[in-house]
């Protein structure tokens, strides 16, 4: 009988082993810091044309494996592709960020595509996976995503990243029961989304919610907490043993609890929780993914080391994917973040 390979390291981790060194990926490990994804932009023409694109889509998701050897790869694409295919305009401003069309009522809820009309849209995404489960090193794990359905319904709503939040709040406190449909047409569409990723090779799913933190208590459990439990609910149901990364981004106190109330195998922290506090109340329940302050791929030097090590120690005695509190900016110097690596693998 021949032995099986050793389980890859993420896979480990997410399955709750403690492991001496924990695996290492990063949040927009693709991106404007490489001067190589900048060229492949260039030659996609724009944003968007890149995420649609499968052979380019899976080339900057490759770039960042072969310079820095991640342990996990990160799929190209936008949580808002998801309100594209369901009927939104969309579109990028160079220099600000996305636009979209903006719903304000039953009316704009209605006049979405069902959720299962996204796939015309977002099949060459099915592509770029599929590429990526072909051409990745045997030992590194393909992670697919979605945004959750509160953080995708705010761009929506505003038609724009907000600071705040106001427009959404306002829909869901003034016009519930069409806040309460379209935030039930997203996760149909997201739970659809993410099992055809799974379906065309990824190996593990991440929702992110990077609003989570401006819904207040009841709210976030029926915002935050409510959609994240169905959506990983279907996918396991659809897909036994598929393992779920769930990020209630910002969510303080919201953390405790939120793997057991959601079913996610590993919560992934922002960098305004301490590693230690993370550690007693969020790690007790299973993995933990994070948290790194993204400013430290900026500025670098011993506190960049310090702070990495800090974070190792803290989450050694539990299952822990090492990563940023949120994405890398364009801003970033790429050596910084071989430092980073080099301190997590050498960490005593
Ligand atoms: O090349 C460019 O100039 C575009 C910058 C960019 C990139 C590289 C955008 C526009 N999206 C992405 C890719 C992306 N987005 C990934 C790819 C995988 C990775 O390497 O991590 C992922 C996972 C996302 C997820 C995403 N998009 C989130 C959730 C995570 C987070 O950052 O909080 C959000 C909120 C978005 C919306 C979005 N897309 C792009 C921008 C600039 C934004 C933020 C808009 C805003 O709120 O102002």
């Amino acid at each position: 009988m021949t032995t099986p390979p050793p389980a890859k390291t993420i896979l480990r981790a997410l399955a709750g082993e403690a492991l001496q060194t924990p695996p290492i990926w990063m949040m927009r490990q693709a991106g404007r810091y490489l001067p190589e994804y900048r060229a492949t932009r260039a030659q996609a023409g724009d944003f968007l044309s890149l995420c649609y694109n499968p052979e380019l889509a899976a080339e900057v998701t490759l770039q960042p494996i072969r310079r820095y050897g991640f342990d996990a790869a990160i799929l190209f694409a936008d949580i808002l592709l998801v309100p594209q295919a369901l009927g939104s305009d969309l579109w990028f401003v160079t220099g600000e960020g996305p636009r979209l069309s903006t719903i304000t009522n039953q009316a704009g809820v209605d006049a979405l595509r069902p959720a299962d009309a996204i796939h015309d849209t977002l099949s060459p995404i099915y592509e770029t996976v599929r590429i990526l489960s072909r051409e990745l090193p045997p030992e590194t794990t393909l992670i697919g995503f979605a945004g959750a359905p509160w953080t995708v319904a705010t761009y929506m709503i505003a038609g724009r990243g907000t600071r705040d939040q106001g427009l959404a709040h306002q829909m869901r406190l003034e016009a519930p029961e069409a806040f309460d449909a379209l935030i039930a047409r997203i996760t149909e569409a997201t739970i659809d989304y993410l099992s055809m990723q799974i379906e065309a090779g990824a190996e593990v799913v991440k929702i992110f919610d990077s609003w989570a933190g401006s819904l207040p208590d009841d709210a976030f459990q029926r915002y935050a907490v409510a959609p994240a439990r169905q959506i990983i609910a279907a996918l396991k149901a659809r897909h036994p043993g598929i393992p779920v990364i769930a990020f209630p981004r910002e969510a303080g106190q919201g953390y405790i609890g939120f793997a057991k109330a959601t079913g996610a195998d590993c919560v992934a922290l922002d960098n305004s929780v301490s590693p230690e506090w993370a550690a007693t109340h969020v790690q007790c329940d299973g993995c933990v993914q994070g948290n790194l302050a993204s400013g430290h791929m900026v500025t670098g030097g011993q506190a960049l080391i310090d702070e990495t090590r800090r974070i190792v120690r803290a989450f050694r005695k539990g299952p822990h994917i090492f990563n940023l509190g949120h994405g890398i900016t364009p801003d970033a110097d790429p050596d910084n973040v071989a430092l980073m690596i080099e301190t997590v693998r050498n960490c005593k």
